[in-house]
């Protein structure tokens, strides 16, 4: 039905979360596993944190990049990259900062929570893609401040540019799929609504139920590496 539904559709906007990449390895925020030695990625993701101890959260990060580093892409990323050339007008929003739907061979993909490939100045302009291993406190080639990881922390804007795309394309959209997120975090967790108020199909993809599922027409329980497969052809 769901197969339908999305073979039918002349616009499809995905929209993924953490558990996309549960089945890489990669540890989902709010998991059980989630916890990265005392801390809540939660509390650690926040530029408050940042600011009043940079070391742990760089070395938050620079764990993370490592790990990452060595994840491959599931059978959940290959068939969303596969859905862009099955399907007429595709785009992918993922909140991940793994990289890993790239590496799949997404290109139709805006990353609106950043990327932990990226790194940014705090003090100049200075921002670059760098998967080198980095030092405890990156310092700026340009002005010798320090560096920070290039993701969207809690309270600051979007990626420029990210949310304009993607009201314009789920406004547009004849079906709007969430996939393995757990629809805590705004402005993605709304996204939703945007598309249902427009007329899209809404479809979730979840091991388990979230604060939207009840206003999706359609919800798949299961994980999204044996569940995307069977939708796409
Ligand atoms: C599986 C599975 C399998 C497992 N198969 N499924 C409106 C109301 C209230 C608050 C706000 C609001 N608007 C903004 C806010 C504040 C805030 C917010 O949302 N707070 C909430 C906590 C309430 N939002 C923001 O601050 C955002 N900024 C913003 O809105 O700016 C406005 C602004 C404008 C102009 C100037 C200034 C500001 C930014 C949010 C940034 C979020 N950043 C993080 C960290 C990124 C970097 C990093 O990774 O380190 O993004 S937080 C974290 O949560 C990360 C994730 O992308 C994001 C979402 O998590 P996700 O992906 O849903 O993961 P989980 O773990 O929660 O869920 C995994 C799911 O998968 C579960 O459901 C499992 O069941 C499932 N699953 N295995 C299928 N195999
Ligand atoms: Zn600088």
């Amino acid at each position: 039905m769901v197969k339908a539904v999305l073979d039918g559709g002349r616009s499809v906007v995905a929209l993924t979360g953490a558990g996309v990449s549960a089945e890489s390895g990669v540890p989902t925020f709010r998991g059980k596993d989630g916890m990265w030695k005392k801390n809540r990625p939660e509390d650690l993701a926040r530029p408050d944190a940042f600011a009043a101890h940079p070391e742990l959260v760089w070395e938050f990060y620079n764990w993370r990049r490592e790990k990452m580093g060595q994840c491959e892409p599931n059978p959940a990323h290959v068939a969303l990259a596969r859905m862009e050339k099955t399907l007429p007008n595709f785009l992918l929003i993922t909140q991940n900062v793994d990289g890993l739907h790239a590496r799949a061979g997404s290109r139709k993909l805006m990353e609106m929570h950043g990327s932990l490939w990226q790194v940014k100045c705090t003090v100049c302009t200075h921002a670059r893609e760098d998967y080198s291993a980095l030092p405890a406190l990156p310092e700026c080639p340009v002005c010798g401040h320090l560096l920070r990881p290039g993701v969207v922390w809690f309270g600051e804007p979007l990626v420029p540019g990210v949310l304009k795309v993607a009201i314009d394309q789920i406004s547009k959209a004849d079906v709007f799929l969430s996939i393995g997120t757990s629809n805590l975090v705004q402005p993605a967790a709304s996204f939703y609504q945007l598309a249902k108020d427009h007329g899209a199909v809404t479809v979730e993809v979840n091991l388990e139920p979230t604060p939207n599922t009840g206003f999706m027409d359609f919800a798949l329980h299961g994980q999204a590496g044996d569940i995307l497969p069977e939708l796409v052809t």
